[in-house]
Formats: C-alpha cells, sequence, structure tokens
C-alpha cells in the first residue's frame, strides 16, 4: 500500500493534503507532518495543506491558502478523517486522484487509494511507516519540523501514551522522532496548558456531572454556562476526557449547547459507543466519538441509551 502511494505521489506536481473539521494534533500533525516530508523530498512539487485554522492548533501550525485551480490536475491526500462529510474543505473532490490514509474504521472507504489502519495509535504514525517505506526504498529523510508534528499528532491520540491504541509501535515511532531537534517542552505546554476559565469550567463539570450505579455519567453544558464561564463550544474538547479520572466512570457523554445544535461528545473506559454515536449520526472511535443532537430531549435519549450499554456492559 504505501509503495503505492508513493508510485502516485511521483506522478504528481501539486498534492494538497487535507484532514478533518474541528482539527485536533494528530489531524494536523498528519497533514503537515506529511506535507513537510513531501516538501524536503520532493522540492520541486508544490505540497499545499488545506482547511480551515482553528486557534486551538495556534501552538502547532498553520495550514495554507489553496485557491480552486490548485486542485486542477492535483493529486489530493486526506488524512486522519473517516468520512468524507468530515473532511476540511469539501474542495477535495475536486483534485484528480484521491488518497485516503486513516487509522478510524473504514465505514466510508472513500478515495482511489485507501490505507486504513485500525490498530495505529493515529493517523501521525501511520504518516511515519509511509515515511521509512520511503526512506528504505526512496531515501528519504525526515526534518526536525515534521518530526515535531508527528510526535505531537502521537501524543495527542494516545493521550501521552495512555490510551490502549497505544502498542509496542507506538513508543518505537516516538523513540525515533524524538531524535530530531524540536523543543518538546514547548510543545507539551502548548497541548496541555489550559486557560483559567476553562480550568473554571471543567471545575463545573466535575461538579455537576451525574453518574448512575453502572458508571454511565453525563454532564450538560448549556449556552448560558458557556456564556458564564466565558468559553466557546469549540474550546470544550479540551475537557471531554476529564471525567475519566473519576472512580467508578465506565462511559461518559458531554452535551454541549450550540446556536441550532448539541454537540455529543462521547467517551468510554470499555463499553463500545461509537454504535450509539452512530445511532445519532456521527461516529468516531469505538472509545471515543461524537454525534449531534438536536434538542434536549434527543439529548436525554443519548444519556438513556448510554445508561443502557453500561448496564449491559456490567
Ligand atoms: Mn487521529
Amino acid at each position: 500500500m504505501n509503495s503505492q502511494i508513493i508510485d502516485t505521489i511521483k506522478q504528481y506536481s501539486t498534492i494538497i493534503i487535507h484532514r478533518h473539521v474541528r482539527p485536533d494534533p494528530d489531524a494536523y500533525g498528519s497533514q503537515l507532518g506529511l506535507k513537510y516530508i513531501l516538501e524536503h523530498n520532493y522540492p520541486d512539487k508544490r505540497i499545499l495543506a488545506a482547511g480551515t485554522h482553528d486557534y486551538t492548533m495556534d501552538f502547532l501550525d498553520f495550514p495554507d491558502l489553496v485557491e480552486d485551480q490548485d486542485f486542477e490536475g492535483a493529486l489530493v491526500i486526506v488524512t486522519d478523517t473517516a468520512n468524507t462529510e468530515r473532511v476540511d474543505d469539501q474542495r477535495y473532490k475536486t483534485g484528480a486522484k484521491l488518497i485516503k490514509i486513516d487509522h478510524h474504521p473504514n465505514d466510508d472507504a472513500y478515495g482511489d487509494i485507501v490505507s486504513v489502519d485500525t490498530t495505529a495509535s493515529s493517523a501521525s504514525e501511520l504518516i511515519y511507516e509511509l515515511f521509512t517505506y520511503g526512506r528504505d526504498h526512496e531515501g528519504w529523510t525526515m526534518t526536525a519540523k515534521a518530526a515535531r508534528l508527528l510526535y505531537a499528532g502521537i501524543i495527542g491520540d494516545t493521550g501521552r501514551f495512555l490510551f490502549p491504541s497505544t502498542t509496542q509501535k507506538t513508543f518505537a515511532v516516538a523513540g525515533e522522532l524524538i531524535k530530531y531537534d524540536f523543543d518538546r517542552n514547548a510543545l507539551h505546554n502548548g497541548m496541555y496548558e489550559m486557560d483559567r476559565k476553562l480550568l473554571h469550567l471543567q471545575g463545573y463539570m466535575y461538579q455537576n456531572f451525574k453518574m448512575d450505579e453502572n458508571g454511565a455519567a453525563h454532564v450538560k453544558i448549556t449556552k448560558d454556562i458557556l456564556k458564564e464561564f466565558d468559553v466557546t463550544a469549540t474550546d470544550t474538547s479540551l475537557l471531554v476526557g476529564s471525567l475519566g479520572n473519576v472512580k467508578g466512570m465506565k462511559a461518559w457523554v458531554i452535551l454541549i449547547e450550540e446556536d441550532t445544535e448539541i454537540r455529543v461528545r462521547l467517551r468510554s473506559k470499555g463499553p463500545i459507543i461509537n454504535t450509539l454515536a452512530k445511532e445519532f449520526g456521527g461516529g468516531g472511535h469505538p472509545l471515543a466519538s461524537g454525534a449531534t443532537a438536536y434538542s434536549w430531549q434527543e439529548a436525554d435519549q443519548v444519556i438513556a441509551r448510554l445508561a443502557e450499554i453500561c448496564a449491559a456492559a456490567n
């Protein structure tokens, strides 16, 4: 698969790399890590990173401005994105050829070449594997800038190596990446330092979550609460994991009210919850997924279904 991807890359002079909306470090890491690897090893090619910048990624990097005409005859690569609706910048369809590189379940196998490995900790780990193939067969070399991005993606998607998706290979890849010269401490601070108002909201979540006897929990964050804490719905993504620290917790849902919808963020320490996300038009990983509800009644149905799932798992 990696040989097919590299053969294809060699055929195109413009390559545009996309990732998913609501980006996280692995989205940026895999997208921009790949961009810098390709730029470095094919200086004659034009490599562009598409998608809208999100300020939560300011510490990490920035995408490029991509014009409509850039897509003409271009190779498009989408990383870390399970389904087409979540591709940031829907012009991804307008390129000449499409490659998907991802580690989420391959329910939507879009693209002319589909490289999906659900055993990988992150898309960034897959980009590193692509790199090792390029290194061994094409003489590719890595840069510190690319290594920093891939490392950030791995750290982000494994929760600093805590999640079960972390394998021996993940540690080995991280071990290779830290050989390059980048400021790990500054990167970690960028990833994990939080605004005090966000920490105040985290305090609110710890004070107000409800958990049943089977370890199913939820907390509702209404628009009024967001206003009170001066936090946006997007900001709350950084707090989703925090309830996992609660003893006895099996799975939890955080419901964040926006203007026309309620964002549903599901996390689990065991019971499979992406099936639940799918019931409500969403998706994601077995233990970390998301969906959208359009009323508090619908949100309450998610809470009830989560309780059922945790009861069945007990
Ligand atoms: Mn990912």
